[in-house]
């Protein structure tokens, strides 16, 4: 296997493009054969070299001459051509053996189903082929099957007809009007159930909508097909977009590396994020389902109209889709909360990406394997750079923006710069040093010093940025931050600014525009010192050092207008507190837990004006994700102690106030999905965790009566995991339970294995997991399995960097044991090595033992290897 990088220095346009392609496919029980004639053409003098992998060549033709093997030449990546005419037809026949395709890219069978995922570089397993996402082409399909297994045959874009073979077989024919790259070309030939519904678009155009899955599951559907409906509304409403085919289909497979795939006009989705109802989803697979939908449909214009030049590009399409599924799932739900949730998974996840041996930019300038550029970083912190284009140029100006990124790129292949300058022109902003975000790594820190004059009436803010080293890069130029901002006054009153450096968006937000490496802001005509309430929402991804005195803490935590930073006073206050605790905890002495802060939360759990989903996001306390990154060692032991030890100070002093609360919203309308009644149902079982953690028997009935008479799968599964991380005599039977009621159903049993590898209190976790491997529920091959059993305790800090245990050496062993078969699932899971660095000397060098075991491995894959050897320099 070739290990090298690429760079993105090295891009040069393409030598050859594609102006149609004819794919016929034939497929059968145990081959498949692919004819490819491509219409092609010179762009650029020199050889042609096709990409293809894993290939079975049958022939080659050139308009319609068969070549002779000394015509090309063979390597293990591509075909190569020496000698071919300006513009030719080009034919080529493949075969494949998608039954035995266990790395689920390019064709492969789950279930019984012929199904396809060539986003990144899958397309190159099917045929020869330009597979880089530059070479945009018209696609013409058919598929030929045997009638009675496969009466199903889909691809991109128009049905043109089926035709009946009448040797049992049939034909379908496809055409896709659009041009695309072959990284968006979908087959689907199955058995498949489906539901149809319509939209009418705003130029009142009938689409066909549809969503495929196993027979019988179909009923499972419909949230799937809601949400559909409501993400073409939105993107009509919010960005003037259209959808520009007459058929729309959603297919949901039980084996998918990732969680959904936005091929043209034919989306492929893991069944995890399409099948839900009341009975087998919770409240959050409702959410999560509606957001994916969305974004998938969304990748239409974002992604698929324009789509990138090359895959360093990546988080033009990721980071913008990302940036609009969470602007469509905060029009659905509530704004505030949603931020909340989404800040909360960017700090866990890309934060720690940031500050560890993977580290790269949101547009990075090289890799080894590009399967691995799908991060939380191109995603999840594409996606705030984004937010801060538009926090600049206010709501109007971003959507001035977007309507000029579509006129002037629809149809193109373009740069991450293409979309900043679309932005930032006819909003007249010089974004030259705002692409800093695209290009340096790491989480910047921002540290801020207050000072009032009161003799003057002035207030002064001192911002002074910084950037941790990341690899590669040691140093850093300053960012342009905007750091959303406003000031309050001892009653809790927004005071109007007086400060010539301040802007004011088309929103009238406040923004400190930071691009020095350290300003001032002067605030006048103040006649005491006012409240400062800083990174507003959330504005810029960044970590604040702030040395504000408890009291502010406390007083923006009740006051703050702004409702994303009364919960990050919490949570700085929670994060305040558990330092302490756990420096306690390493010096094995008392834990001490702060009266104020317990006195606060029994505060909040009585304020009845408060909206319940906010408040349950208030009674959270810091994740242990988020304890490893402020803490220099990562102490699981002390950060345990420290989390149970405040969790339980909070329900020993507030019982009666929890089971109140409990009381007033368990079985209040069960089966609702009202967004209201998932607030209360997210504040009431979150009462019962803080209850079940006193270990109080008569809790813990309370916890099994809900496991028993549940009516949804958000309380089953509350309970459940209550139950799963406990030594009540109740946890066997209602884990055995749960499997006699679910065992047939892999979406289902995957929460069972998760609720069981995510226990804390339990000490044997890591038994339980190995366990469960063997479980006849187990598939290693699943990738769901896998993710939900294996890649759930790698990230479960506690009780994997458990020092009694060695579950690392297991874990290395899982990823040896995957990685040969399927190595972008062995690479999701290498992330758990990611805190190395921050281990105790004994546990490092445990971990170190498993990780250069791993890389000595000669046939490891470059998509493992890539991420794992980072951790060794
Ligand atoms: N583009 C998809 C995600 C996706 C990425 C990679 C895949 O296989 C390697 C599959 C899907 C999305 O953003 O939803
Ligand atoms: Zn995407």
């Amino acid at each position: 296997m070739k290990q090298e990088k690429i760079y993105l220095k090295d891009y040069k346009s393409p030598a050859f493009t594609v102006d149609s392609v004819n794919l016929d496919f034939n497929l059968n029980e145990d081959f498949c054969r692919v004819v490819a004639k491509s219409q092609v053409r010179r762009v650029h003098p020199g050889e042609m070299r096709l990409n293809g992998e894993e290939l079975k060549l049958i022939s080659i033709k050139i308009n319609g001459q068969q070549l002779n093997a000394d015509q090309y030449q063979i390597t293990e990546e591509e075909l190569i051509v020496p000698s071919v005419p300006d513009s030719f037809t080009l034919e080529i026949e493949t075969e494949l053996q998608p039954q035995n395709n266990t790395s689920l890219e390019g064709l492969y069978k789950s279930n019984g189903i012929f199904c396809t995922q060539c986003e990144a570089q899958g397309f190159r397993k099917i045929t020869y082929f330009f597979d880089r996402p530059d070479v945009m082409t018209s696609y013409s399909v058919t598929i030929e099957a045997d009638k009675a297994k496969y009466p199903v045959l889909l691809s991109n874009g128009d049905r043109i007809k089926i035709e009946d073979l009448g040797n049992g077989r049939h034909k379908a024919f496809w055409q896709d009007p659009h041009k695309k790259p072959c990284y968006l070309f979908a087959l689907v030939a199955g058995d498949l159930g489906v539901i149809r519904d319509t939209f009418t678009t705003m130029n009142g155009r009938k689409v066909n909508l549809e969503v495929y899955a196993a027979h019988g599951k179909q009923e499972r559907c419909w949230h799937a097909m809601d949400s559909l409906k409501k993400s073409m509304k939105w993107d009509e409403e919010v960005f003037g977009l259209e959808y520009d085919l007459n058929d729309y289909m959603i297919v949901a497979i039980d084996d998918f590396n990732a969680g959904a795939m936005e091929n043209k006009g034919l989306n492929i989705f893991n069944s995890r994020l399409v099948l839900a109802d009341s009975n087998s989803a919770t409240d959050v697979d409702f959410h999560s389902i509606e957001s994916v939908v969305a974004h998938e449909y969304f990748h239409n214009y974002t992604g698929n109209r324009v789509t990138l030049r090359d895959w360093f590009q990546l988080s033009l399409k990721e980071g913008l889709t990302v940036f609009r599924d969470q602007e469509f799932s905060a029009d659905m739900t509530d704004r505030g909360v949603q931020r909340i949730e989404d800040v909360d998974a960017l700090r866990a996840g890309q934060f720690a990406e940031d500050a560890g041996p993977n580290a790269h930019p949101v547009r990075p300038e090289s890799c080894m394997a590009v399967d691995n550029f799908f991060t939380m970083t191109i995603y999840e912190k594409g996606s705030e750079v984004i937010r801060m284009m538009q926090t600049i140029v206010g709501r109007k100006g971003f959507r001035k923006g977007m309507d000029e990124y579509f006129k002037r790129h629809d149809g193109q292949a373009v740069t991450t710069e293409d979309f900043a300058a679309a932005i930032s022109n006819p909003n007249n902003k010089d974004f030259t040093q705002f692409r800093r975000w695209y290009n340096q790594s790491g989480t910047p820190v921002v540290s801020v010093q207050e000072n009032f004059d009161a003799a003057k009436g002035e207030f002064h803010v001192t911002l002074e940025q910084s950037c941790p080293p990341t690899p590669g890069q040691p140093t850093k130029e300053p960012f342009h931050i905007p750091l959303m901002m406003g000031l309050l006054d001892k009653s809790g009153k927004e005071l109007s600014l007086s400060c010539d450096k301040i802007t004011v968006n088309t929103d009238g937000k406040n923004l400190m525009e930071l691009k020095e490496q350290k300003e001032t802001f002067v605030f006048k005509g103040l006649k005491e010192r006012p409240v400062l309430s800083v990174l507003r929402e959330f504005s810029a991804p960044v970590n604040l050092r702030w040395e504000a005195s408890e009291n502010d803490l406390y007083f923006l935590m009740q006051n703050d207008t702004d409702s994303f930073n009364r919960r990050e006073m919490a949570q700085k206050l929670g994060l305040r507190l558990f330092k302490k605790m756990i420096q306690q905890a390493r010096a094995k002495e008392t834990l001490k837990v702060d009266d104020r802060f317990i006195t606060t939360m029994t505060a909040i759990l009585a304020d009845e004006s408060m909206d319940p989903a906010f408040k349950a996001k208030m009674l959270q306390l810091p994740s242990y994700a988020v304890l490893a990154q402020e803490e220099a060692v990562l102490d699981a032991e002390a950060f345990y102690q420290a989390r149970t030890t405040l969790r339980k100070a909070i329900a020993a002093a507030n019982r009666a106030q929890l089971l109140n609360i409990y009381r007033k919203y368990h079985g209040v309308e069960p089966k609702s999905r009202e967004p209201k009644v998932f607030g209360h149902r997210a504040l009431k079982n979150q009462a019962l965790a803080y209850l079940a953690d006193l270990h109080d028997p008569e809790i813990m009935e309370i916890v099994n009566k809900q496991y028993w008479d549940a009516q949804n799968m958000t309380d089953r599964m509350t309970a459940m995991s209550i139950l799963a991380d406990s030594d009540s005599a109740h946890r066997e039977k209602a884990l055995q339970n749960f499997y006699e009621e679910w065992k047939n159903d892999s979406v289902v049993i995957n929460k069972w294995f998760t609720a069981q590898a995510t226990t804390t209190s339990r000490k044997q976790v890591l038994e339980d997991v190995k366990a469960l491997t063997k479980h006849p529920a187990f598939n290693i091959t699943n990738p769901n399995n896998v993710y939900s059993l294996l890649r759930a305790f790698g990230a479960n800090l506690v009780r994997f960097n458990d020092p009694n245990t060695n579950a690392y050496e297991f874990y290395a062993d899982k990823i040896l044991e995957i990685d040969p078969k399927n190595p972008q699932v062995a690479a999701r899971l290498c992330a758990a090595f990611n805190f190395v660095s921050k281990l105790e000397p004994a546990m490092k060098e445990k971990a170190l033992t498993q990780i250069k075991r791993m890389v000595a491995v000669e046939s490891l894959s470059k998509n493992s290897r890539e991420l794992l050897q980072s951790a060794l320099t």
